[in-house]
């Protein structure tokens, strides 16, 4: 059984994290496949958004226990650097948008790879867990460097220092995620969400994503001149041409994502 299950679909790679027995957390063998997915929809031009989500009751509960601690298994250093690094990397450098359906509980890493993709949706059901510190490790996969920013140092502070387990709600009341909606309904709503921004210029979107990566570190000026330098590539592309056109001409653009 495969470990990361993809299908492309109307333009949209649907990645599906599927160890469900084991809460889809992830050993050597997922981590090296997500990563491959996510290269696949980085460099097929075919593939204009992408959809991750969990297989089962869970999204992802982290990295698996059993392979962390086992004699044979990758050393911690080698987990972090050779697995959530890059997928933390490849998330947030894919040129197209990425959008996560959180179908169930997301732990550790799992919570931490959910929150880092562009537009998160989450069943009502969902959990959020920081899970790090009640075995004794610091929060990885970029998570001290999203969770302030998307809800302040101090409420990240107590998740990441406490560990609590917090609801889908309180997470969207929190800023963590895009939106709530109900466990029958996620799949729905999120796919219909990741079509939509796959018939979308997708060059625009990608030098908007580029833009608020760096925006986590920039200066006002450098900010600035960063859009003045980004603006000026999308007013290249087709897309640009074909939108201002299509709204001339008071018809339904037609984008290309080039
Ligand atoms: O080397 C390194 O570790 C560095 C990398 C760090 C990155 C990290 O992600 S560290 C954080 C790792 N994750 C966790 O600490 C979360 C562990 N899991 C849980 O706390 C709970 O399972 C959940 C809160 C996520 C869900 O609880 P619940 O009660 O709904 O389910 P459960 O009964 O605990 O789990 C169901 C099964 O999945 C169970 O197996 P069993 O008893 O049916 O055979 C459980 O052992 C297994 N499972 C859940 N999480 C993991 C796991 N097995 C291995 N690794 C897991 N992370």
């Amino acid at each position: 059984m495969s470990s990361i299950i993809t299908e492309l679909k109307n333009g949209v790679l649907h990645i599906k994290l599927n160890r469900p027995d084991l809460l889809n957390s992830f050993n050597r063998v997922m981590a090296l496949s997500f990563q491959e997915a996510l290269d696949n929809a980085n460099n097929n031009d075919e593939i204009r958004a992408v959809l991750v989500t969990g297989e089962g009751r869970a999204f992802c509960a982290g990295q698996d226990l059993q392979e962390a601690i086992s004699s044979d298994g990758p050393e911690l250093e080698r987990i972090v650097r050779e697995h959530y690094n890059p997928i933390i990397l490849k998330l947030r450098n894919c040129q197209k948008p990425i959008v996560c359906a959180v179908n169930g509980v997301a732990a550790g890493a799992g919570a931490n790879i959910a929150l880092a993709c562009d537009i998160v949706f989450s069943a009502k059901s969902a959990s959020y867990i920081q899970a790090f510190s009640k075995i004794g490790l610091i929060p990885d996969s970029g998570g001290t460097f999203t969770l302030p920013r998307l809800i302040g140092f101090q409420k990240a502070s107590a998740l990441m220092m406490l560990g609590d387990k917090i609801s889908a709600d309180e997470a969207e009341k929190l800023g963590m995620l895009y939106k709530v909606v109900d466990d029958e309904k996620l799949m729905d709503e999120a796919t219909a969400c990741a079509e939509k921004l796959a018939k979308m210029p997708t060059k625009g979107l990608w030098l908007t994503k580029s833009a608020l990566n760096q925006s986590m570190t920039n200066s006002l000026e450098n900010q600035l001149d960063l859009e003045e330098q980004l603006q000026t590539a999308a007013g290249e592309t087709y897309d640009y041409n074909e939108g201002v056109n299509a709204f001339l001409e008071k018809r339904k653009p037609n984008f290309k994502g080039a």
